[in-house]
């Protein structure tokens, strides 16, 4: 168990993006009073010189490093370089750094991509690097996966308390609405908002609807970060979700239902589906202790209201404008 001060020195590595943003509000409600933060132009993460400097100029004692470029299955397809460069180097870089500046602990933040393809349902933290990976997201899944061993490197070398977690597809305030680059649930809410105007009242979900997701909102897994720096320290990463997946297809009726009930559901079958399952096995997670608390229902509810008052729209008869997030988080 490790205690952390609330006086601490706590840096967020990539403070805007959906995780990074629901961790500065759980740490703030938490009464932490030295949380740091540094904005893309103030921080490049990819250059290791300029996150040296900062490291050794600001001294966190601890680090959650989820920083990275992000997105759904399209923007994963058609940017493997971004996708791979970015997300590299960034965890490179500041790992090293939170080791030379001597960091008490850092939680490195994965995506439960990582896993085989066809791995057995659901996943255990075991089947990393036990079969192919699914095409669609290698490149991501492939500089994640070097993040964990990276955590792993730095621990068995040097000694280092830093810990990997594997969260499951995410969702909540602060997600990115864009279409090219978003993932399901913030696509969705889009599209179904968007079709209250248009004549037919009709929405495109893309593939089958046979693919299956498990979603975890994003305040539970902030929680889930402050709870496993504060109870886990292992050389393996652990997987944090819900336990619960369900079909595109569900999902698809269940925002519907949230957002625009009278719309009609088209396929776009042109558009992939992506890996076929990916549920997580939590059994590791709860047997600390911890368990999520915000329900799908609940929180597609809440997340569909943030997103009504991003975009000003109090009628609900609104046009969308604009997206609300940048694609690095
Ligand atoms: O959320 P998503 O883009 O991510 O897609 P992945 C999940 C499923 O929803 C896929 C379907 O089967 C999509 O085909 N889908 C239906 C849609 N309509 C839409 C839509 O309008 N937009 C989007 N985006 N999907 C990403 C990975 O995979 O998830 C990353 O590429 C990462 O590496 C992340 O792991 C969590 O679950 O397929």
């Amino acid at each position: 168990m490790t205690h952390l001060d609330r006086d601490a020195r706590v840096y967020v590595a990539g403070h805007r993006g959906l995780v990074g943003s629901a961790l500065v509000r759980r740490l703030e409600a938490e009464g932490f009073a030295n949380i740091l933060t540094a904005t893309r132009d103030e921080l490049d993460l990819r250059d290791q010189s300029e996150v040296s400097r900062w490291f050794e100029a600001n001294q966190p004692d601890y680090v959650f490093l989820v920083a990275g470029t992000v997105g759904g299955i399209l923007a994963n397809s058609t940017r493997p370089a971004e996708f791979i460069y970015d997300n590299l180097m960034i965890h490179g870089t500041v790992v090293h750094s939170a080791y030379e500046t001597k960091v008490h602990k850092l939680l490195y933040l994965g995506s439960s991509c990582i896993y085989p393809r066809d791995a057995t349902q659901p996943i255990t933290e075991e089947q990393l690097l036990t079969g192919p990976l699914e095409a669609t997201n290698e490149w991501y899944a492939i500089a994640k996966i070097a993040g964990i061993k990276l955590c792993q490197a730095y621990r068995r070398q040097y000694g280092c308390d830093f810990i990997s977690a594997m969260p499951t597809n995410l969702y909540g305030p602060g997600d990115n609405f864009d279409l090219d680059s978003s993932h399901v649930i913030p696509a969705l809410m889009r599209k179904f908002h968007d079709a209250k105007q248009s004549d037919p009242n009709e929405v495109a979900v893309w593939g089958t609807g046979s693919a299956f997701r498990e979603f975890l909102h994003v305040d539970d897994l902030a929680a889930a970060c402050l709870y496993l720096m504060e109870h886990y320290s292992d050389d393996s990463h652990i997987n944090v979700g819900t336990g619960v997946d369900l079909s595109i297809k569900q999902l698809a009726e269940t925002i519907r239902i949230v957002v625009n009930p009278d719309a009609q559901l088209t396929w776009d079958k042109s558009k992939p589906d992506g890996t076929p399952r990916k549920l997580l096995d939590v059994t590791r997670l709860r047997s600390l202790g911890w368990s999520p608390s915000i329900d799908l229902d609940a929180g597609l509810a809440s997340t569909y209201q943030w997103y009504l008052d991003q975009i000003g729209s109090r009628s609900e008869l609104r046009g969308v404008e604009q997206s609300t997030a940048p694609t690095q988080s």
